[in-house]
């Protein structure tokens, strides 16, 4: 079926090369003679596009002459990562194209390196919906994805000697981008600002006039599924003032006013936020939301309008996913298209709009939890805020039908919260106006239901309310990135990719090669090569010299309080300590371990820098922000980096514990480590982490899991039984006690934890240089410990004892880590978003002959 569907695509090697010269000679206007490996990538990447182009405008043309239902994804952040190397999985072009490039005296490998990451977001939630792309494609469903052209993706961190993070922003699109075509022809003006006058004709409507008017301009970019000839749209809007500049102000002479309104509509698309789980309410950040809903919906409904049918059949035809609170105000723009616009009774809209939307909640932690301030909505988009008024009086009304006289519950329910200023909860707007809402792991999805929506599970029934547990494309995260236990993998189980990639359950018939020697054999030297890779990358771009002979534990992910890094690196100077006092006989005993670290920290002071003088050509250092707050998480890289210095040139430990900190964590990055990792670490605070997403990745590479009892890790333990994973500290109801305890009774760390006292005094010493700089991070430790690591410390390190126990007995460590590999069937993404397909969007899948 694959090839039949493919028989428009040319396959032979020899076309190959003539389209690469081709490419070479008329689009990028170069010699095929002195082509650099970048050349070499550019040509490369337009023959390719060429072949998903077929199939890219065969999709587009069969959703529009079938008219099927289809879903729409809004999503703020698509971290896609690179293209080249997915485009030639997918279309099982990998080999042809690595024979034609080596004809013409080029490395594959060499090639797909001159990539950059497509890096448009923050962590898990921007990553997720880059796999959901990919698995609504290979499952063959109209899913189109819609998000935002940020001219800057997600900054380019770099660590200073001393250890702080520095920032410089990622000019993704430099090199130009050849996976994007840019349509100017799709392009719709976004107001901001103005007036919003009432009819009062008897009818809600209103008309919004004045302001500020914008463009926004379609790109899009093709999705290719695996194996299949569905090849579907991700739209990123990018924004430009609708004039060049403004006439008057340049006839006056008034030209820096002139190029002034310019800048300001080029700066909606300028810069990706880099902060995620907070929330701080900035003008820009509410200007995307909006610019790219209005947009997005105009798109939607302009494409519904073609098949001709009456407006209230819109759910019929369009169901739109909103990837956390992010796109909320896409719910009061729908309102003001069917009232203003198309006329609509009030009941009838909300109808609509109530049959259209489905949320996905992201978060539980209640600094995370999006709320905009009411009179910079009045003053941005004076129309909404008068809807979000008339959704909340109703919806008060009938909450108060339900509940009369409870005035706690209308306090506590109401869209704004009382206060200064006065804040719409997003949260709550989204979920009134959803069909339904989501967690994204079962017991993330049960605190939604008991924590922030109980009230609105109370009044709108149960069944709202339902769980899809994450997901990850098998292709880049198992296919892509390990090429090696892939190909192991189909010879075993004797079956090509194309079935086992797009039914991932059947890894199961991996479970009786654990008996095999042979196989257990092959399955421990692909990890070793693995490593081996990633040792090879770390010396070729750091310069340092990695022991591959040691267990390799990796902790890779956004640094935030609640991931609790901390416990990590505190964990790292117990082993430490605990080396420095061992004989030489003892030490005999220790199995090596390199602790891997990498991830950015939300930084601040960079948007502003970005966003005033986005064109200049500023001097370089002007570029680099340091960050030096006195606590948090930039402190926890700086105690990670010298923790590193010192260990790492330790005579008496070196052999037996090393650190790194790896700059610049992306996509690609990760590709490298996570096939690499014996052991990974997930260590949040019970109930803060809501899924995770790399927790599965490690694992489905046959990592082993070291984890608390939080968000999907729970779920995988489940999967692969708990004997293959290492569990460690409270459960999520101790956590709300524990934090009681240590405000009202709370314990000297002495007393409590000597262990960590004891760590926490060694870096309070000096013992790693800087020690009042650390002395606010350790505080936050001793006192109030928000996150519980003084709680969880010791059954932490035993938790690390049992892993190096484990370790020393090879041959029942490789049958855990093949048991694991084998039981990640349920966290491919295929399976989450054919979940949503049926039991959400009700749409089906679409054969594009
Ligand atoms: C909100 C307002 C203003 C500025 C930024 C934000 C913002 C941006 C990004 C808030 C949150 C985010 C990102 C959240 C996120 O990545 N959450 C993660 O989502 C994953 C996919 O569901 C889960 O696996 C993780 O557990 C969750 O932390």
């Amino acid at each position: 079926v694959w090839k039949e569907c493919m028989r428009d695509v040319d396959t032979e090697v020899s076309s190959i090369t003539k389209s690469f010269v081709n490419h070479v000679q008329t689009s990028l206007a170069r010699q095929p003679y002195n082509l650099d490996n970048l050349g070499a990538y550019q040509a490369a990447a337009l023959s390719v596009r060429d072949n998903l182009l077929v199939n890219w405008n065969e999709t587009a043309l069969q959703y529009t002459r079938k008219a099927p239902k289809r879903a729409y994804y809004l999503s703020l952040e698509f971290l896609m990562g690179r293209t080249l190397d997915n485009a030639l999985l997918n279309l099982g072009l990998k080999d042809q194209y690595s024979q034609g490039v080596k004809k013409l005296g080029f490395s594959m490998e060499d090639i797909l390196d001159q990539e950059r990451d497509a890096a448009l977001g923050n962590g898990g939630l921007g990553r997720l919906a880059a796999c959901y792309l990919d698995s609504s494609a290979s499952q063959e469903l109209p899913v189109w994805g819609y998000g935002l052209r940020y001219k800057y993706g997600i900054f380019q961190q770099l660590i200073s000697p001393a250890g702080e993070q520095l920032e410089a922003p990622d000019p993704w699109l430099d090199n130009q981008n050849p996976w994007e075509l840019p349509r100017l022809d799709v392009a719709y003006e976004v107001r901001f600002y103005g007036h919003a006058d009432r009819l009062n004709d008897g009818t809600p409507r209103a008309v919004w006039a004045g302001g500020q008017e914008v463009l926004a301009v379609a790109y899009d970019v093709m999705i290719p599924g695996c194996y299949t000839k569905t090849t579907n749209n991700l739209r990123l809007w990018e924004s430009k003032p609708k004039r060049g500049f403004d006439l008057n102000s340049f006839n006056a002479g008034n030209y820096e006013g002139a190029v002034e309104s310019s800048n300001s509509a080029a700066a909606i698309t300028s810069v990706l936020y880099p902060n995620d789980h907070t929330s701080f309410g900035k003008e820009l950040r509410l200007k995307q939301q909006y610019f790219w809903t209005a947009a997005s919906l105009a798109d939607i409904l302009r494409r519904f309008k073609n098949i001709g049918k009456p407006i209230t059949e819109f759910p019929d035809y369009v169901a739109i996913q909103l990837n956390d609170t992010h796109p909320t105000l896409a719910i009061p723009e729908l309102m003001r298209i069917l009232i203003d616009e198309e006329d609509q009774p009030w009941a009838t809209a909300w109808q609509i709009v109530t049959n259209t939307f489905f949320y996905t909640n992201h978060t539980v932690l209640p600094e995370a939890l999006e709320k905009w301030p009411v009179p910079l909505l009045e003053h941005l988009l004076p129309r909404h805020l008068q809807i979000i008024y008339d959704i909340n009086l109703l919806f008060l009304q009938s909450v108060e039908k339900k509940f009369p006289g409870d005035r706690d519950r209308l306090a506590r329910m109401s869209l704004i919260e009382e206060g200064f200023p006065k804040q719409v909860r997003m949260a709550y707007l989204a979920c009134i106006g959803s069909r339904k809402v989501n967690g994204v792991a079962e017991l993330h999805s049960d605190l939604v239901k008991t924590t922030i929506l109980k009230d609105f599970v109370e009044f709108e029934g149960i069944s709202k309310f339902g769980n899809v547990t994450n997901g990850i494309t098998p292709r880049r995260w198992l296919d892509q990135c390990n090429p090696e236990l892939s190909a192991l993998i189909s010879t075993t189980l004797k079956v090509d990719k194309a079935v086992w990639l797009k039914e991932l359950t059947r890894l199961e018939e991996l479970l009786p090669k654990t008996e095999d020697e042979a196989f257990r054999k092959e399955w421990a030297a692909i990890k070793q090569r693995n490593k081996e890779r990633l040792a090879h990358h770390v010396q070729t771009t750091l310069g340092l010299t990695i022991n591959t002979k040691a267990m390799f534990d990796v902790q890779i992910k956004r640094l935030h309080e609640y991931k609790r890094q901390t416990l990590n690196i505190l964990g790292v100077i117990h082993r430490y300590l605990t080396l420095k006092n061992m004989t030489a006989e003892e030490k005999k005993k220790v199995n090596p371990r390199v602790v891997f670290f990498a991830g950015k920290a939300a930084p601040a002071y960079y948007i502003a820098k970005l966003v005033s003088a986005p064109s200049l050509p500023l001097p370089l250092p002007l570029y680099f922000i340091a960050w030096l707050t006195p606590f948090g998480t930039h402190q926890t890289i700086r105690l990670i980096v010298n923790v590193a210095r010192i260990i790492n040139e330790d005579p008496d430990t070196k052999d037996l514990l090393s650190l790194y900190f790896l700059p610049d964590y992306s996509v690609s990055l990760a590709e490298v480590l996570i096939p690499a990792s014996d052991i990974s670490q997930h260590i949040s605070t019970a109930g803060t982490e809501a899924s995770g997403t790399s927790n599965m990745k490690f694992c489905l590479n046959g990592g082993l899991l070291l984890g608390t009892v939080d968000g999907a890790n729970i779920e995988i333990a489940e999967e692969v039984g708990e004997s293959n994973v290492f569990f460690f500290g409270h459960l999520t109801p101790a956590v709300e006690d524990l934090r009681y305890q240590h405000t009202y009774h709370p314990i000297p760390i002495e007393e409590k934890c000597p262990a960590l006292a004891n760590v926490l005094n060694q870096v309070s010493a000096g013992l790693f240089g800087d020690a009042d700089v650390y002395e606010p991070l350790l505080n936050t430790i001793r006192q109030g410990d928000h996150y519980l690591l003084s709680d969880d410390f010791d059954s932490y390190i035993a938790a690390l004892a049992m892993v190096d126990e484990a370790y020393l007995d090879q041959t029942e460590w490789v049958k855990k880590s093949i048991r694991t590999t084998a039981k990640m069937g349920k966290f491919s993404s295929d399976r989450a978003i054919n979940e949503y397909a049926e039991s959400y969007w009700n749409i089906e899948a679409q054969r594009i002959a």
